[in-house]
């Protein structure tokens, strides 16, 4: 950015004019003022002189930098930069899936430019799927982010992701000289990509490509493809490319829409394109910015998982969000829990459009859900635990372990509490929008999945009523009877629509939900994670794994864990940050201090959990260490799977414990409830959130809550009364928060 002015220095002892236009949001800005300045320039200002005339000269050479195909330059500020120096043979596809770029349409993994056997040039379509069954899987797109098939020399190669606007550079040393290239895949125009790249001819494509244009063909939809590339040899030797990729999972769309899609983006051109781009992600960070004040690395891991979870959604029509996102194949593209309940809570607080788009995926296979249930015998809808193109489940039935053996999964016969995991985030969307427009699609959701629940659950002579013969969010046991998780899910599924719905159902869903028993001992304070867990092997993960996370399974084998009180991910204490209204009052504490030792973690979906929940219980400390690991699980590839792509429910877990957990912030009502507990080192959270279509920024303090809206919203301070107001400031007085302004 260029601040340009004339009068930036002190004149008759107040301030320059220009000095105004230093704001903080400029702060990385190159100043020159053009004027006199009689008394200097304050610090950072370049003393141009030569007034209007030097600095139209000054933005005709930058013009005309663009215009020769000038690469541009990102802005080196380690607080939004992911830096991949080197190509490590090791972690490269690793690399490639933290510097991927995506548009929620298609997402590009950050190979290197030129050809390695290490690297994996990959292009993934969202939501458009191949084949059948277990076997479907998202389409590979052809790949426009390598240029003319080289090899990659024996020089230093670095790449920086620029999170704050979306842009990837690579710079290559190399004897021929020095090449460097920017790629962006534009926010502003899903599906349509550019790079640029110059350096020495030996290390550019050799001749310039035609045009091109071709299809690829899913199961359903499709993608279609246009791009072209132009070399430039004026002495400033260049490359650039621009593509356009049109991706449909109904139909597949036809190569002259792709070129159509890429005449308009020739006709824009590559400046117009990145200065669009990078407004869509301006706004975007404006609407989602998280800052710890404190911990300048952690902010940095949290902008990572940010950028990512913005960029792997859509946010028209439907949305398919698979666990690993755009960024790799890992686990085919199929749609989790992952998606409902931990990725569309961050875009329902910050960009509606997205989670409304999550939740039309789900809608538009509510029928697919429904004969589910149907085939079971069973009314209303039940959703498959892996969904992809049909919404028919697609979870694989076994899988070949290392040493050769099969191994039966049954995750999607069982693990039926993805059904009330999908009510419960049509709920969080509306919670946060208040959305009356999707209102009537919310209340089907709910009805049909409560209707599911009724015609599942068992009530027994004793009137009791029981879920039999599932697999909870804990999978190293199953089958398991009355799991706290599902019970409590289907409970809350079943009240939540009850207050939608008309008698009978009514008073019949009520009184099963009263009569779903629920593993709670009022004595102990404790929920049985099953029907029989504690009976098991009382064996602490904590005092016999060397370190967490770890795959307690392949530690001690699957079938000494199945019978040993070790939980594979966060189960019963997912009840207390999902549905904290659902459990008994101060069943936190003892529940969080009796399960995290028994926890391996051995799924990247738990230690978010966690640290959301320890600043809840009064010990934000102890949510540090599982904050960390959940932050830096990808960027550090801690459980060595970031080949397959990015862990995208993990990264909403690390919105969700700062948001949730330390901030304390939910809606509650229509009031948005505040209850910050930071730990020591952190001075302050900076976030930025839109709660009831009102934009609004919210600083939580230890002894301060300060909320500075676009429009007057209500807010609520720890137990104090809501209030409604557009900038509004609390302090904390003898443990209870007062309105000061
Ligand atoms: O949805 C998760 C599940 O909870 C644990 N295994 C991996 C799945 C996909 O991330």
């Amino acid at each position: 950015m260029l601040v340009g002015g004339d009068e930036f220095g002190p004149l008759g002892g107040l301030p320059g004019s220009d000095s105004l236009l230093l704001v903080p949001e400029a702060v990385r800005a190159t100043a020159a003022s053009v004027g006199r300045e009689p008394n200097g320039v304050p610090e950072g200002v370049i003393p141009l002189g030569g007034g209007p005339a030097a600095f139209v000269a000054l933005l005709d050479d930058q013009i005309r930098r663009r215009e020769q195909g000038v690469v541009p330059r990102i802005d080196d500020d380690a607080a939004w930069t992911v830096v991949v120096a080197g190509l490590d043979l090791e972690l490269e596809r690793a690399h490639e899936a933290l510097l991927a770029l995506a548009d929620g349409c298609i997402g590009s993994n950050g190979t290197p430019l030129w050809t390695h056997p290490a690297a994996e040039p990959r292009v993934l379509a969202a939501g458009v799927y191949t084949g059948s069954g277990p076997e479907t899987t998202l389409v590979d797109a052809p790949v426009w982010q390598q240029v003319g098939g080289r090899m990659l020399p024996p020089g230093r190669l670095e790449r920086t992701l620029d999170l704050r606007t979306g842009v990837l550079r690579h710079v290559l040393e190399d004897d021929a000289g020095s090449a460097e290239a920017a790629l962006f895949s534009s926010l502003a125009h899903p599906g349509t990509v550019a790079l640029r790249l110059a350096g020495p001819d030996a290390l550019l494509p050799g001749e310039a490509a035609r045009p091109t244009a071709l299809s690829v063909v899913g199961a359903q939809g499709g993608v279609a493809v246009a791009y072209a590339t132009s070399r430039r040899d004026d002495g400033l030797a260049g490359v650039q490319r621009l593509g356009a990729y049109v991706t449909d999972a109904e139909r597949v769309p036809r190569t002259e829409e792709a070129v159509a899609a890429l005449t308009c983006a020739d006709g824009a051109g590559f400046e117009t394109l990145l200065a669009e781009h990078r407004a869509a992600w301006a706004d975007r960070w404006e609407a989602a910015d998280v800052v710890v004040d404190g911990d300048a690395e952690l902010t940095r891991a949290v902008r990572f998982a940010l950028f990512h979870l913005m960029a792997s959604v859509r946010d028209d029509g439907e949305a398919a969000v698979g666990a690993r996102g755009v960024a790799g194949p890992g686990y085919r593209g199929h749609v989790f829990w992952d998606a409902d309940v931990f990725v569309l809570p961050f875009l329902a607080a910050t960009h509606p459009p997205s989670a409304r788009a999550m939740l039309e995926y789900r809608l538009r296979r509510l029928p697919a859900a429904q004969a589910a249930a149907r085939a079971l015998q069973r009314v209303g809808a039940r959703y498959p635990w892996e969904s992809a193109a049909t919404g028919e489940d697609v979870t694989p039935r076994s899988a070949r372990l290392p040493d050769g053996s099969v191994v039966r999964i049954r995750t999607g016969e069982l693990e039926e509490h993805i059904t009330a995991d999908i009510a419960w985030s049509a709920a969080c969307y509306l919670d946060w929008t208040g959305d009356a427009s999707f209102e009537p699609q919310a209340r089907e959701l709910l009805l049909e999945t409560a209707r599911y629940w009724a015609s599942r659950v068992r009530v027994n002579g004793d009137g009791d009523a029981h879920i039999y013969g599932v697999i909870g969010p804990d999978e190293y046991h199953e089958p398991v009877d009355d799991n706290a998780f599902t019970n409590v899910m289907a409970r809350w599924n079943l009240r939540r629509a009850a207050a939608l719905a008309e008698e009978p159902e009514r008073g019949h869903w009520l009184q099963l939900a009263d009569a779903l028993v629920d593993g709670y001992d009022a004595g102990s304070g404790l929920y049985e994670e099953f029907a029989g867990f504690f009976d098991l092997e009382p064996l602490v993960i904590a005092e016999v794994a060397p370190r967490r996370p770890i795959a307690a399974d392949v530690l001690l084998g699957a079938e000494r864990v199945a019978g040993a009180q070790v939980v594979k991910q966060a189960d019963v204490l997912m009840l207390h940050h999902l549905v904290p209204g659902e459990v008994a009052p101060g069943s936190l504490l003892p529940n969080l201090d009796f399960y995290e030792p028994r926890t391996a973690h051995g799924s990247s979906l738990s230690p978010g959990v966690h640290a959301a929940l320890f600043p809840r219980a009064g010990r934000p400390e102890e949510a540090l260490a599982p904050l960390q690991l959940a932050a830096r699980l990808d960027l550090d590839d801690l459980t060595a799977t970031a080949a397959g792509g990015l862990h995208l429910a993990t990264m909403g877990g690390v919105w969700q414990a700062l948001v949730m957990g330390f901030a304390g912030v939910r809606p509650a009502g229509d009031a948005l409830a505040v209850d910050p507990r930071l730990p020591d080192a952190w001075s302050g959270l900076d976030l930025r959130l839109r709660f009831r279509g009102v934009p609004l920024r919210l600083r939580a303090e230890h002894e301060l809550v300060a909320v500075d809206a676009a429009a007057p919203v209500r807010v609520r301070a720890g137990n104090g009364p809501a209030v409604t107001a557009q900038r509004l400031r609390w302090t904390k007085v003898n443990d209870s928060w007062e309105v000061s302004s």
